[in-house]
Parts: C-alpha cells; structure tokens; sequence
C-alpha cells in the first residue's frame, strides 16, 4: 500500500487540515501518516484558538513516519512559521521523497491566520522550488505574487505562469468560481490546461482545499499523472462538497466519504 504523510494542522472540528488529509487518504486507499505542526481550534469558550507546535516535535513526527514506516509521497498544509518552513523545507531535502505537494494554506474559512505574514518570502524560497505541485487558491496565488487577486480564466493562466518561475514541477491554482463554473488551471511548463466542474452552490465547503490537495497526494502516490490526478482529486472535492454536512454552527465540512457513499450518482 502507498504510504503517504500530511505536515499540516489539526483542525480539532475535523473538517480540514489534519483530519481532512488523513480521511481523505483512507477513501483513496493509502497509508496515512501525519505531522502536527499546530492545532486550530475555533470556539468561543476559550481566548486562544491556534497553538503551534515545537519545531523538536515537528522532527520528531517525521523521522517517526520516515523512519519507521517510509514515504511515497508527501504533502504539507499549514506550516504557520518562518522557522517551521525552514525546518520543514530542510527535512525534506535530507530526505528525498518521490512526490511533494505544497498546498501553501494561508486563511482558513473560518478567518484563522494560518500562515505568518512574514513567512510568505521563506515559503517561496525555501519550500515551493522543492514542490511537485503547488496548489494555492487565487488569493493564496496573489499573497505569492505580491499582486491583484486574479478574477479572470487569463489572469489565472498568467498567475500560473509567475508561479512556475520559483521553481514547482507543476502550479495548480484553484480559480473557485468564474463564468458559473469552479474554474482551475494547470501549468506543466509548457502548456497550460483548464479544468472546470459544475458549481454546487452552498456555503458549506470547510476542507475542500485540504481534502483536493490530499486527494492529488494520494493519487502521486499511486504514480498516476498529473492529470490523472487533478481530474480524480476535482470529482472527489465536487461530490464531497455536494454532500457537504452542516452540523448548525459557521460553515458546515466537506463529506470526505461521498465518493464511496454516493458514488452510483457519479456516472
Ligand atoms: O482550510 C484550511 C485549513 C488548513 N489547515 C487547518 C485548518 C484550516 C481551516 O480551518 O484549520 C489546520
């Protein structure tokens, strides 16, 4: 079985991050592994809301998955600091794994700072250049930019091009909505492709990045290509947003298991 590792958050509400990986990684059929670099708790009982992790405990949790168990491919999230980027950006170069997606998760969608704003620079340099693909939304993509936030198929088209220069195999950016459709696009280096699915029209998509992005992770993994991957991850996200839960409160989760619950309706 491929063995795949998330570096990301906990989400203690168990939509994104973490917990949105490793369901994600059990429907694909992979071994899932994490590494907590935070935990993002939201409520309105306790001040704090987001404690970060020490960077010892960090390592620790890699070498426990590398080590003992082996990667095939793997995939980071919210990395939050400067300094856990380093670290991060260094373990993975002394300990080369076939496949790494970078989902450089900035704000969650329920307002959490999720990455330091003096860590956009070190995110760039140090990790993206390492990265299989890259796969920001195109407010993430415009933070990278240090430009305009991207409305247009061209604007993306072009966002994806700057991207490719710091130096990703691939650069995926999640366009969300244009023209009526969730609107993607592709740059492989040499040509750029688009991807569009239906729009499910609701509120409730906490963890579909988390869970797109863990999906493409799985599917590496596996060794399918890129866009093999992209088309399996899109189907994954539209049927679990399309099946998303509400539990009453803020904005209800994706339903990671919605390929396999529903999947007759998938055609
Ligand atoms: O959806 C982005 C995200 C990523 N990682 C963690 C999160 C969130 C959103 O809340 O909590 C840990």
């Amino acid at each position: 079985m491929e063995r795949v590792l998330t570096i990301a958050g906990s989400a203690a509400q168990g939509s994104a991050g973490i917990q949105a990986d490793l369901k994600t990684f059990q429907e694909q059929e992979v071994y899932g592994m994490s590494v907590i670099t935070a935990t993002v708790a939201n409520q309105s009982r306790v001040d704090k809301g987001i404690f970060i992790r020490p960077i010892e405990e960090i390592e620790a949790q890699f070498y426990a998955s590398i080590e003992m168990v082996g990667v095939d491919a793997v995939k980071t999230g919210m990395l939050f600091s400067a300094e856990i980027i380093e670290k991060v950006s260094h373990l993975i170069a002394e300990n080369p794994v076939s496949y790494i997606i970078v989902d450089p998760v900035m704000i969650g969608k329920m307002g959490s700072q999720l990455l330091a704003d003096d860590a956009i620079e070190t995110l760039q340099a140090k990790l993206i250049p390492k990265a299989t693909i890259i796969t920001p939304n195109r407010l993430e993509a415009a933070k990278l930019l240090d430009k305009k936030v991207p409305e247009t198929i061209e604007e993306l088209k072009d966002d994806a091009k700057a991207l490719y220069q710091y130096g990703p195999e691939y650069v995926f950016i999640k366009g969300g909505s244009i023209d009526n459709q969730a609107t993607d696009v592709l740059f492989d280096g040499n040509s750029l492709h688009l991807f569009q699915t239906d729009l499910v029209n609701t509120i409730h998509t906490s963890g579909a990045g988390c869970s797109f992005a863990a999906c493409l992770t799985a599917e590496f993994a596996k060794g399918h290509n890129v866009y093999r991957a992209i088309e399996t991850s899109k189907q994954f996200v539209y049927q679990a947003i399309k099946h998303a839960i509400f539990f009453g409160n803020g904005i209800g989760s994706v339903q990671h298991a919605a390929n396999r619950l529903y999947r007759e309706e998938n055609g």
